[in-house]
């Protein structure tokens, strides 16, 4: 089994992800062990206790030794005393939560117990739907867990659970799983951060968490608004209305991936990949997405016959809209391999790998201005005002 691809986008707390990834790989043994509610609420209620109030901000916050004494008091769940009260253990929390002098606020302590705890139960939840396989679960299983998430926490209604357990899951597996194994490591699915995104959108509208009642009904709609002749399904050409496609892209996205129905058109969680490779195009997860539409011949490697007919469709395209003129170079390979290839910065001059794209700070560029044709453009007078920085990426363009 291949280490996964998993690079969050920053949506989440990276001390968080550390704390419970590194729970996550103490616990496998201690189920019973477990605090319960009532346990870990008397803990929390007792923390201010130790605490310090500021004299200046009325903060309360706790030193090394508070928190030592906090651990030691008598309502400290043996196992957090056990895990939280290393040397070490309390270095990470004073490097992730601390202030320069070295205290730490007695919330986001709390905090930390919380999430830990929160974390731990859902651990076992996710293990019994992984048929206790303690460190993966197959993704059909994942589905059953999420379905019964939503169903529990979330006022989706029984008819938008599908698409919402849909929704949900691919937002997990495109970054957990870029290389479609199917089966996700339980570890990576607590400390990805999007559990607590999906945590957080019980108490928030926000747009931009995925999970939110209000990601979901934009997604959908623009799903539904794109099915022209309401199958149900979206189609390549359906497709193409929604941007300024490359034309010959939207055909590899139909030809290349295998997320589709028999019909060869798009279902609903494919269209949540494809909207989570734009919203996220500078992540290794979209990398590997864009990766193999156009490595069209799957041989591992993006060659200069891999991006010929990509960039046949761009100047087609181009020249449908009087813009044909951009170019200064008549013959496509030169083209492709000027304006293009050495976007890369790649030695070899025959083929770019995976590792070459993470290697280089133009990969979310290379594969926008070919999927894209506003995107092109958009670089194209860029390279030629530099007075932005010339180098950097292309903005994101929020998709949808
Ligand atoms: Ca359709
Ligand atoms: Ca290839």
């Amino acid at each position: 089994m291949t280490t996964p691809n998993f690079d969050a986008p920053c949506t989440s707390d990276l001390s968080l992800q550390f704390s419970i990834s590194t729970v996550c790989e103490l616990l496998d043994k201690d189920r019973e062990r477990i605090p319960t509610n009532e346990q870990i609420k008397a803990f929390l209620e007792k923390i201010p206790s130790h605490a310090s109030i500021c004299k200046k901000t009325g903060q309360l916050s706790l030193s090394i030794q508070e928190i030592k004494n906090a651990l030691a008091d008598s309502t400290c769940p043996e196992w957090y005393r056990e895990r939280l009260s290393s040397p070490a253990a309390i270095l990470t929390i004073m490097k992730l939560f601390g202030s320069p002098h070295f205290r730490v606020q007695s919330e986001d302590f709390c905090l930390i117990a919380v999430t830990i705890h929160n974390c731990l139960i859902e651990r076992w939840k996710l293990i019994a739907f992984a048929k206790d396989n303690c460190t993966m679960i197959r993704s059909i299983d994942f589905s059953q867990y999420i379905t019964q998430w939503i169903r529990e926490k979330t006022n989706f209604t029984e008819d938008e659970l599908e698409y919402a357990t849909c929704l949900y899951e691919h937002k997990f597996s495109f970054f957990i799983d870029p290389m479609l194994l199917k089966v996700y490591p339980v570890k990576d699915i607590l400390s990805s951060g999007f559990y607590q995104e999906m945590t957080n959108a019980l108490n928030t509208d926000d747009i931009d968490n995925w999970f939110s009642r209000k990601n979901f009904d934009y997604v959908l709609a623009t799903y539904k608004q794109l099915d022209l002749d309401c199958n149900g399904l979206i189609s390549a050409s359906e497709l193409m209305t929604f941007s300024e496609f490359n034309p010959e892209f939207i055909g590899r996205v139909f030809a290349q991936t295998n997320v589709y129905d028999a019909n060869g058109e798009m279902d609903f969680g494919g269209f949540c990949d494809f909207i989570l490779a734009f919203q996220h195009a500078d992540t290794m997860a979209a990398w590997r997405y864009f990766f193999n539409i156009f490595d069209s011949d799957g041989d591992g490697f993006i060659s200069l016959s891999d991006v010929r007919a990509l960039v046949c469709s761009l100047i087609d395209r181009l020249q449908a809209m009087n813009r044909a003129d951009i170019f200064t170079m008549p013959d496509v390979d030169d083209l492709l391999t000027y304006e293009f290839w050495d976007v890369i910065g790649c030695a070899n001059k025959e083929k770019i790998s995976f590792r070459d794209i993470c290697n280089s700070t133009m990969g979310t560029t290379f594969f926008r201005v070919l999927t894209d044709v506003d995107q092109f453009l958009k670089y194209d007078e860029r390279e030629t005002q530099p007075q932005d920085d010339p180098a950097g990426p292309i903005e994101d363009r929020c998709y949808p």
